[in-house]
C-alpha cells in the first residue's frame, strides 16, 4: 500500500478515518453523493470525487465507481468504514484484484463470518461456546427445522444465516405457530438479503448483549482490547455503550475468559485487522458467541478512550503489513468511557427520524470530552443515511465520573434546526437502573419511556419563551430543540452519594 487511501463512506466515520490518516501522514480521498456535496468528510480530505445521486445504491454502495476513483486517483488503500461495503466479501475480493489494499479482514473471513450458520459451526470447532441451536453449515428445510425446534426448546429464535443486527428474526413460542413464523421470516431474509435460508436458536430471554474488540495483524498475533456493553438499544439500534461492562465489573477472570474466546473465534476464521465478536451474557455470566462484525463498530471510540489505543491507525498499520504494537499484556483498561449516539430523531414522537437543516450547534468539550462528528451549523440532515449525528464520547476515572461528565456535556449540547435524541440520554443518565448498572437489552423498549422520566419534572417558562423567540426568528415552520438545563433538585455531590449507596 502506498501513502494515500481512499475513505469509502461519509458522515462522522468517514471524518475520524480521515484524521488517523493525516496523523500518519497519509493523503486521503474522499468520496461522496449528490446529497454530500457539502459534508465535513469531503471539505477534510485532500481530494474529494462526486460517486452519483443520494441514494445508496447509487453512490456509498457502488463498489466498481469507487475503485475507479481508486485507480485514478492513485489509492493504493482503501478503508470501507462501517455499514455499506465494509462486510461485503466481493469487495474486499474486488479491491484486492485491482491491486489496492481493502483496510479489513480478507474475503474469506469476511464470507465466513457473514454467514451466521457458518459462522457458528466454524467457532464450535474452535471450541467457542455457541447459543444452543441448529448446526452444521448447510441449509435447512422446513420440515428439518419442525423436527429439531423441539429438541432446543422454545421458545426460540428463527434468524437469517445472511442476518445479523436483527433483522429477519422470529420469536417463536410453540411448534403451532412455527410454520407460519418461518415462512415470514423466509421471506422477510429473501427481500432484505436475497437469501432465505434460516437457522434455530434457544431464546435468551434477559441476556446481556456484551462485545469483544479484536486486533489481528499479519504475523499470527491477536489480542483483545477488552469488552463493551451494548445492551442499551432501541429496535436494534445501539443508543448507547460502555467499557468497562459494569455487569463484568471487577471479574477479571470472566473478562480474560471472554477475551480468550474472542481470540480463539477470531483465529478459526484465520482474520486479520480490526473485529469485533459479540456475546450473549445471562444472568449467571454464562457466555455465548452471537456473531462476529468483521469490521471497525460505530463504538470503537469507547475502547480507545480506556485502553488508549488508536484502531484505526492500527488498522491502518496492520494492512501495511506491520507488526501490532501491542502484545495481550500491554493492554490495559484505564477508567471508564461511555458513549452517547446521537441521532436526528424524536424522542417524544416514537423516534421518528428529524431531517432539516442544522441552523446552530454548540458542542460539548472540555475534560474528558471527545464529539466524533460528520456534521456542522448549515450542514442538511437529508433522509438519504441514518440519523446518526455524532457521537459523544467521555472518560471518568470511575463509572460514576463518567456518569456526571456525560450529564454535563450534555447539558451543553446545543443543536437548533432538527430534532435530537439529546432529551432520551439526558433522562437516561437521571434513570436510577441505569445507574445502577440494572439493564438488559429489553430496558428501553420494555422499562422506560420519556413521559414517565419527565413525570413531575417543570416547567420551564422562559426556556419556552426562548424557543418560540428564536423559531420565529428564523421564520421557518422547522421545529426547534432547545436542551433544557440540568435544574435537578439534587446537587451532583448529593447524587453521587446516593448511586454509591445504591453500588452497595
Ligand atoms: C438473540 C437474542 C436472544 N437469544 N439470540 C439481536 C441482534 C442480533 N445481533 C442478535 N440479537 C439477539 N439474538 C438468542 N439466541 C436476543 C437478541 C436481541 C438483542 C441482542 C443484542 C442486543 C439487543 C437485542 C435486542 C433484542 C434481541
Amino acid at each position: 500500500m502506498n501513502n494515500k487511501v481512499l475513505i469509502a463512506n461519509r458522515g462522522e466515520i468517514a471524518v475520524r478515518i480521515i484524521r488517523a490518516c493525516r496523523e500518519l501522514g497519509i493523503q486521503t480521498v474522499a468520496v461522496f453523493s449528490e446529497a454530500d456535496r457539502h459534508a465535513l468528510h469531503v471539505r477534510y480530505a485532500d481530494e474529494a470525487y462526486l460517486l452519483g445521486p443520494a441514494p445508496s445504491r447509487d453512490s456509498y454502495l457502488r463498489g466498481d465507481k469507487i475503485i475507479d476513483i481508486a485507480l485514478k486517483s492513485g489509492a493504493g488503500g482503501i478503508h470501507p468504514g462501517y455499514g455499506f461495503l465494509a462486510e461485503r466479501a466481493d469487495f474486499a475480493q474486488a479491491c484486492a484484484d485491482a491491486n489496492i489494499t481493502f483496510i479489513g479482514p480478507k474475503p474469506s473471513s469476511i464470507a465466513a463470518m457473514g454467514d451466521k450458520a457458518m459462522a457458528r459451526a466454524t467457532v464450535t470447532r474452535a471450541g467457542v461456546p455457541v447459543v444452543p441451536g441448529t448446526e452444521g453449515e448447510g441449509s435447512l428445510r422446513d420440515d428439518e427445522l419442525l423436527a429439531i425446534a423441539p429438541e432446543i426448546g422454545f421458545p426460540l429464535l428463527i434468524k437469517a444465516t445472511a442476518g445479523g443486527g436483527g433483522k429477519g428474526m422470529r420469536e417463536v413460542r410453540s411448534l403451532e405457530e412455527m410454520p407460519a413464523l418461518l415462512h415470514a421470516a423466509r421471506r422477510e431474509a429473501e427481500a432484505s438479503f436475497g437469501d432465505g435460508n434460516v437457522y434455530l436458536e434457544k431464546l435468551m430471554e434477559g441476556a446481556r448483549h456484551i462485545e469483544i474488540q479484536i486486533l489481528a495483524d499479519h504475523h499470527g498475533n491477536v489480542i483483545h482490547l477488552g469488552e463493551r456493553e451494548c445492551s442499551l438499544q432501541r429496535r436494534h439500534q445501539k443508543l448507547l455503550e460502555e467499557s468497562p461492562s459494569f455487569f463484568v465489573g471487577d471479574d477479571e477472570d470472566m473478562r480474560q475468559r471472554m477475551g480468550a474466546v474472542a481470540v480463539r473465534a477470531a483465529l478459526a476464521v484465520g482474520y486479520e485487522n480490526a473485529g469485533t465478536i459479540e456475546f450473549l451474557v445471562d444472568k449467571d455470566k454464562n457466555f455465548f458467541f452471537l456473531e462476529m462484525n468483521t469490521r471497525l463498530q460505530v463504538e470503537h471510540p469507547v475502547t480507545e478512550m480506556v485502553t488508549g489505543v488508536d484502531i484505526v491507525k492500527e488498522q491502518i498499520r496492520i494492512a501495511r503489513g506491520r507488526q501490532m504494537r501491542y502484545t495481550q499484556e500491554s493492554i490495559h483498561q484505564n477508567g471508564w468511557a461511555i458513549e452517547c449516539r446521537i441521532n436526528a430523531e424524536d424522542p417524544y414522537n416514537n423516534f421518528i427520524p428529524s431531517t432539516g437543516r442544522i441552523t446552530h450547534s454548540l458542542l460539548p468539550t472540555g475534560p474528558g470530552v471527545r464529539v466524533d462528528t460528520g456534521v456542522y451549523p448549515g450542514f442538511e440532515i437529508s433522509p438519504y443515511y441514518d440519523s446518526l449525528i455524532s457521537k459523544l464520547i467521555v472518560w471518568g476515572e470511575t463509572r460514576a465520573e463518567a456518569i456526571l461528565r456525560m450529564r454535563r456535556s450534555l447539558e451543553e449540547y446545543k443543536i437548533v434546526g432538527v430534532r435530537t435524541n439529546i432529551p432520551f440520554h439526558q433522562n437516561l443518565m437521571d434513570s436510577h437502573r441505569f445507574m445502577g448498572g440494572q439493564f438488559d437489552t429489553r430496558f428501553v423498549e420494555e422499562r422506560f419511556s420519556m413521559e414517565a422520566a419527565e413525570e413531575g419534572k417543570e416547567i420551564h417558562p422562559e426556556i419556552a419563551a426562548i424557543m418560540a423567540t428564536l423559531v420565529a426568528h428564523q421564520q421557518t415552520q422547522r421545529a426547534a430543540h432547545i436542551i433544557q438545563r440540568g435544574e435537578r433538585d439534587t446537587s451532583n455531590w448529593k447524587w453521587l452519594g446516593r448511586w454509591e449507596r445504591l453500588q452497595r
